[in-house]
């Protein structure tokens, strides 16, 4: 059950770009469940928290900025293998990069507007769910 469920958070460039529905379709596609969604728009301390762990790096600023550009959608999903299979699924931080048919490779505008993110681990799903969601909201 570690690895049942994970994070995405579908990013202000797909977002504003009428690309959710079809990355939503892909994910139920692959099997996985939506248990919990919300359309926020992060605060600059809120999107800096959760990027913490790139705090100091010469993208980090930029990367605030973008990801405080527009609303996001955070979706907690289930599945099994849920962590590992959702980063195969949304494929390399640079789309240039991603495998074809991944999401990243089919909507991501660059590697910073890269339409998705994803939890890297079990324990950073845990966190990443969290950090949207209450335990009690989630079906
Ligand atoms: P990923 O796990 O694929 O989302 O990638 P990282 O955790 O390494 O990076 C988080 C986000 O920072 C990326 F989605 C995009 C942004 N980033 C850049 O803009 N430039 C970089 O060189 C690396 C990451």
């Amino acid at each position: 059950m570690s690895d049942a469920r994970t994070l995405a958070i579908v990013k202000p460039d797909a977002f504003s770009g009428g690309k959710t529905g079809k990355i939503i379709a892909q994910l139920e596609g692959d099997g996985f469940r939506i248990v919990g969604g919300r359309v926020v728009r992060l605060d600059r301390e809120r999107a800096e928290a959760f990027y913490a762990v790139h705090r100091g790096k010469p993208f980090f600023t930029s990367l605030v900025d973008f990801m405080t550009s527009g609303p996001v959608l955070a979706l907690a999903l289930e599945r099994e293998d849920a962590v590992t299979r959702l980063r195969e699924l949304i494929g390399a931080t640079d789309p240039a990069e991603a495998a074809p048919g991944t999401v990243r490779a089919l909507y991501a505008e660059s590697k910073e507007r890269n339409a998705i993110h994803a939890s890297d681990s079990p324990e950073n799903a845990r966190l990443e769910v969290a950090f949207f969601f209450a335990e009690k909201d989630l079906t």
